[in-house]
């Protein structure tokens, strides 16, 4: 099988190439990413000369290029995205460019070429907030508060638009939050980990007692692998870990794994529009598909944090902001 992977540069998207390559020997995978300011080819090192695997700089809103793409693989999985909450309130053009032309782009290459399998990656964020209490489910209405969730819901719209309009075989998982090794230095764990490698405090946004579900990545990557070999084409699956924490809680815990105390936490300005709770019901993939996550969040994290500490340069060639001249001594001016 051939798979079109976008965003493979990214967090989940080279988490999930590695997943694949190592799972399916006879499997090819083409990862089209933009390289923007958190793709990172360093992420994918280790695969870049396995001939199994290329490599195309590109848009997913580059019309010619996509269908040129599409229409040499079997599936496309989608993760190219603009991700990040809080800059999706200080700018929220590029979200809506990214996230709702470009899977626009990406729908309209599989359709004109045979209807491909399109399997799309999306968010538990598209539910909006829960109270103290209840999940997501897949028959949760969609209320997206912020502008990165309200361009994630419109993507969704459209891929279930073209399976409803074009029968164009489609997939989507909704997942919560991931953690794990590549993830950019911008989102809560792996900024806080790394801070307090550097000496800094970590800023706690409100209370600090908003809740997110936590799964790791691994999982994540083999939910996405069970949807697109045994989901039900046109099908929404909803994928959470079970592992519901405030985020002081997550606090607490990578300071007791790094040995500080609780004077390193900054209560800062809360986040505009802040979504309180996220939990998901996973019921669903769990009883027609058979899958469950593996790994337990206490252990997971501890591995986690201890690749951040091993790979101290990849982070700070990022967050010195040397990572752009890496980038062009490594592969050429961008
Ligand atoms: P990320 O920000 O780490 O990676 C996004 C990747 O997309 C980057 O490599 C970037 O260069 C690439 N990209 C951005 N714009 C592009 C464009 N126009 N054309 C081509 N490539 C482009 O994101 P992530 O955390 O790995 O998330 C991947 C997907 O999973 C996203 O769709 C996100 O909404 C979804 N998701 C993420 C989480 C999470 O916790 N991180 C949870 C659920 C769903
Ligand atoms: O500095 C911080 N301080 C803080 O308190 C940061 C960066 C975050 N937070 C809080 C905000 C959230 O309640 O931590 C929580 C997690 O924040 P993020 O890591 O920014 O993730 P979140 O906003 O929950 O979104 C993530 O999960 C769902 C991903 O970025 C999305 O792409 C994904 O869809």
């Amino acid at each position: 099988m051939k798979l079109l992977v976008t965003g493979g540069a990214g967090f989940i998207g080279s988490n999930f190439i590695h997943y694949i390559l190592e799972k399916y020997s006879d499997y090819r995978v083409v990862n089209l990413d933009l390289l923007t300011y958190c793709g990172n080819l360093e992420n994918l090192k280790d695969v870049e000369n396995d001939p199994r695997y290329k490599f195309v700089k590109g848009d997913i809103c580059d019309v010619d290029l996509v269908n040129n793409l599409v229409k040499n693989c079997d599936a496309v999985i989608h993760f190219a995205a603009e991700s990040h909450v809080d800059r999706s309130i200080l700018d929220p053009g590029p979200f809506v460019r990214t996230n709702v032309l470009g899977t626009l782009a990406l729908l309209n290459a599989a359709r004109n070429n045979n209807n491909k399998r399109f399997h799309h990656v999306s968010t538990d964020e598209v539910f909006g907030s829960l109270g103290p209490t209840g999940y997501f489910n897949e028959n949760t209405p969609y209320d997206p508060g912020s502008p990165y969730s309200a361009s994630k819901a419109a993507s969704d719209h459209f891929v279930r638009a073209y399976f409803h309009t074009y029968k164009l075989p489609i997939t989507i998982t909704n997942c919560s939050n991931n953690y794990g090794e590549y993830e950019f230095p911008e989102k809560l764990i792996p900024l806080f980990v790394t801070n307090l490698l550097e000496g800094k405090n970590v800023p706690l946004y409100g209370d600090g007692l908003n809740v997110r579900d936590w799964l790791y990545v691994i999982d994540h990557c083999e939910a996405i692998d069970v949807v697109l070999h045994k989901g039900k084409i046109g099908e929404t699956y909803c994928v959470g870990g079970n592992e519901e924490k405030t985020n002081l809680e997550i606090t607490y815990k990578i300071l007791e794994i790094l040995g500080f105390g609780k004077d390193k936490i900054e209560f800062v300005a809360d986040r505009k529009g802040h979504d309180r709770r996220y939990a998901i019901d996973a019921t669903k993939i769990k009883k027609e598909l058979g899958w469950g996550p593996k790994y337990k969040f206490d252990s997971a994290l501890k591995q986690t944090v201890a690749w951040y500490k091993t790979h101290e340069a990849w982070w700070q060639r990022i967050k010195s902001g040397e990572y752009l001249k890496y980038y062009e001594a490594q592969y050429g001016k961008k």
